[in-house]
């Protein structure tokens, strides 16, 4: 998969992409990230690329050309016209069914924003895809276009090797993962859970199973309406938020 980044500060993605698993699929060649300077595109004397909104108001905005060449730059090198996620506090907000849909894509397009936002224009033209990350304000795009860009390399064939790729549908399933332990079996005076060291493996599925439900219940109670949940692991949920609602 190919990830295409528009943006005013390349050396940003590129050093936030390079490291850990994303680096790894990298120069693997599962994946390539290329971040495309907008400022390249500004072919005025000062390179500039923001000016002041018309009507007014506070900030300065990106201007259409610069961002419309940059993305006309990749359109020609592919051959048609990808996906353009323009990351905006304005769009629906990102989540993993929305990543596991992009991971289709051949080549996915980012658009990162800076100053006031862009000028509409360029975005009715080739824009696809308002995204946000969550509801708070960043001072631009490139955070949460890297936050996307890990969510859906993950998903991408050949990124993570396959057990793990299988402890993520766990998230899928609706509900929050469950603790987890190593060695030494005492740290700081804090004993493993007894369960995990019985090798009894049904027993301990079960225990893990009781611990997402718990979780789930006490911090994303959001969550458990789309959780399938046995009539033994409602009662438990509802035990949970009873309690949480008895402490407040
Ligand atoms: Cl996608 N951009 C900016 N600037 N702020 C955000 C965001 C995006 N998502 C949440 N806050």
């Amino acid at each position: 998969m190919n990830f295409h980044v528009l943006t005013l500060f390349p050396e940003m993605i590129e050093q936030g992409m390079h490291t850990s698993i994303i680096g790894r699929a990298i120069a693997g060649g599962y994946l390539s990230i290329d971040a495309i300077n907008i400022r390249d595109y500004a072919f005025n004397k000062h390179q500039k690329v923001d000016d002041y909104p018309y009507g007014g108001g506070a900030g300065m905005l990106m201007q259409a050309e610069p961002v419309y060449l940059a993305y006309e730059s990749v359109q020609k090198k592919l051959g048609y016209r990808p996906r353009v996620v323009y990351l905006t506090p304005q769009g629906e907000v990102f989540h993993q069914t929305m990543a596991k849909e992009l991971a289709k894509e051949k080549d996915l397009v980012f658009l990162c924003g800076h100053y006031e936002g862009i000028d509409e224009r360029v975005l009715d033209e080739i824009v696809t895809d308002y995204v946000s990350i969550g509801d708070y304000v960043l001072t631009g795009g490139e955070l949460p276009a890297m936050i996307m860009i890990d969510a859906i390399s993950r998903l991408v064939p050949g990124v993570l090797h396959n057990d793990v790729s299988a402890e993520f549908e766990s998230f899928q399933d609706n509900l929050l993962e469950y603790p987890q332990y190593s060695r030494p079996e005492v740290w700081h005076d804090r004993k493993v859970p007894e369960i995990l060291m019985s090798g009894h493996h049904a027993n301990i599925e079960k225990w893990r199973r009781e611990q997402s439900v718990i979780r789930t219940a006490k911090n994303r109670p959001d969550l458990l309406e789309k959780a399938e949940l046995t009539e033994k692991e409602k009662k438990l949920a509802e035990e949970v938020q009873k309690e949480v609602k008895k402490s407040l």
